[in-house]
């Protein structure tokens, strides 16, 4: 027991330093954070798909619980090994420094220092623990002043004046016995007995119990106090990008394209409080846009480097568009339409100069990512752009602030990199970005799909006429018709709503004739090329989900 204790809260102490000092010099060094991340990048992509569809939001507080458990398992069994095997401690605290320094070193956007937080954490608490354990050691003596010293103790009224005050703080006398025994200074029946005991008169052989817990709650105590710096930091940092994002002044679009038309129903555009999350990054990314700018290299004639300034200098679009996530399952909810305030990449592509044979851009973010798109999607006149503003306000810290990318048609690992650096004109040949290493494919189009909001699945509407309703989704070619099978029985046409562009999912809605009885919908989206969506059932890996969105309702 006391060697776990030992173990935890030298663990403890030594984490809450790293993350003190990574808080204030380089979060993305933070050990608890790097270790999760090179776990999630770690982790096969059927278990992040699963995790995801299991945990949904909850899936990093979940991670990152579990680095917490293994670190408290190898703390506390470091300390129990540690109490006999001093080298234990050594080994242990190595084990977690190099686990912690390694995990920061092979973050994509490393640098050498990141590892200075893990292992000045690491040595911390081995130290520490190495002292908490002397502490906790009985006093070295002979074998025979033991037995005589214990005698005295397990005698009451027959030893020292202290021993005798120990004896009458109410202890039990098979406490005091057990207490005297040599061997079980480990027990901890002796409770009370050593803090009892004054300093002299201590029985050798034991160990101070009150000195230990003492020392130990020091201990936890630097940890508490170094967390709370370490919390304290981070809010600050995270307060003074929050302030820097409400300072900033979007300026007007030069080009506002079509305005959502009248007669969208209700949740057209998507909130951006509502709007759907994912990303690989454990914490996010907190960037001052004073301090950003975004690189443009590689198979360009003249290298580019922009200022958040210097990027709304030039003339902003604003276009209403749907982004999805290649990881929705049929039906599923990681989509949404927000209006979107860009700065075009075309053009700013054109006065880098793209070189020939330049296939792929790949996007770099602030934690990185990569995130690879067919150069041609930049250039075939729709609209893919560098995004600062969502829905009237600078792009929210969760999507990507300061800056994000957007290519219409692909799905966002394909074309949405948030936090952006760096753009890299370079070929797919060359390179593979994080999600096609990964097993996803290179190139993301998006599939055409539908999905039935209303009713909602096991809903029991009344007899009668029933709306059905809900999205269908072709970015790129745009939605010529949408229809709606009642168990399994003819394909019947929904009537579409207002659209701005080709670019956005449509609402549809279809009037059913309700009866009595279990019944089954099902709902079909047919794009503007003509093209029926796929009914055949596949799941999003590699590169989308196709099958027919059905539920099942009790009509009364
Ligand atoms: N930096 C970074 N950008 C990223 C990702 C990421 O993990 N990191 N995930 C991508 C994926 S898979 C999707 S679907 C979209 C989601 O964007 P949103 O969170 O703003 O909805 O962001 C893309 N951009
Ligand atoms: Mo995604």
């Amino acid at each position: 027991m006391r060697g776990s204790l030992a173990g935890l809260v030298a663990a403890g102490f030594g984490v809450a330093v790293a993350e003190l000092l990574a808080a204030a010099t380089r979060p993305e060094a933070s050990p608890l954070v790097a270790v999760g991340a090179a776990v999630i990048d770690a982790t096969p992509t059927p278990i992040k798909e699963f995790a995801v569809r299991e945990l949904g939001t909850h899936d990093k507080p979940v991670l990152l619980a579990s680095v917490g458990l293994v670190l408290i398992l190898l703390a506390a069994g470091t300390g129990a090994l540690g109490r006999r095997h001093r080298w234990a401690v050594a080994a242990g605290a190595s084990v977690l420094g190099a686990a912690g320094a390694s995990a920061a070193l092979s973050r994509p956007a490393a640098i050498p220092f990141d590892a200075v937080p893990s292992l000045l954490g690491a040595t911390i608490a081995g130290v520490t623990l190495w002292w908490l354990l002397h502490r906790a050691a009985p006093a070295t003596a002979a074998p025979s002043t033991v037995s005589a010293d214990a005698q005295s103790v397990a005698t009451p009224g027959m030893g020292s004046a202290d021993v005798q005050s120990a004896a009458t703080l109410g202890m039990a006398s098979a406490d005091v016995q057990s207490a005297a025994t040599p061997g079980e200074v480990d027990s901890d029946a002796r409770s009370g007995a050593a803090a009892a005991v004054s300093e002299e008169a201590r029985p050798v052989g034991d160990f101070d119990r009150r000195r230990f817990l003492q020392a130990a709650a020091l201990v936890a105590g630097g940890a508490v106090v170094a967390e709370g710096g370490a919390v304290g930091i981070r809010r600050i940092r995270g307060g003074s990008a929050a302030r820097s994002r409400a300072d900033i002044r979007l300026p007007a679009a030069a080009d506002v394209g079509r305005p959502v038309p009248p007669g969208t129903g209700p949740g057209f555009v998507t909130g951006n409080g509502d709007f759907y999350r994912v990303d690989t990054a454990l914490t996010v990314p907190r960037i001052d846009p004073d301090s950003w700018s975004l690189r443009i290299h590689g198979m360009v004639g003249n290298e580019m480097r922009l200022s958040f300034e210097d990027l709304l200098r030039r003339p902003l679009v604003e276009r209403v568009i749907t982004l999805n996530c290649v990881s929705n399952e049929v039906g599923g909810p990681y989509i949404g339409t927000a209006k979107w305030l860009g700065v075009p990449l075309a053009p700013l592509l054109a006065e880098a100069g793209i070189k020939a044979g330049a296939d792929q851009i790949v996007a770099r973010s602030a934690e990185g990512m990569t995130i690879g798109t067919p150069t041609a999607t930049a250039l075939d006149g729709r609209d893919t752009m560098l995004v600062v503003g969502m829905n009237g306000e600078p792009l929210p810290l969760e999507h990507g602030f300061p800056v994000r990318m957007l290519t219409p048609g692909l799905y966002g690992y394909a074309g949405a990199c948030k936090w952006l650096t760096e753009l890299e004109l370079t070929t797919f040949a060359k390179f593979d970005a994080y999600w096609v290493e990964r097993g996803w494919s290179a190139e993301g189009p998006v599939k055409t799909a539908s999905r039935i909001d209303k009713p909602r699945p096991f809903a029991h509407p009344a007899a009668g006429p029933v709306t059905v309703a809900g999205v269908a989704w072709a970015q790129r070619r745009g939605i010529r018709a949408v229809e709606v099978s009642v168990d399994g029985g003819d394909w019947n046409r929904a009537e579409l709503l207002p659209v701005p562009s080709i670019d956005t999912w449509v609402q549809w809605r279809y009037t059913w004739k309700a009866t009595t009885g279990p019944h089954s919908l099902a709902v079909r989206a047919t794009d503007a090329t003509g093209t029926p969506q796929t009914a055949t059932r596949a799941t999003p890996f590699p590169n989308g989900a196709t099958g027919l969105h059905t539920i099942a309702v009790t009509v009364a």
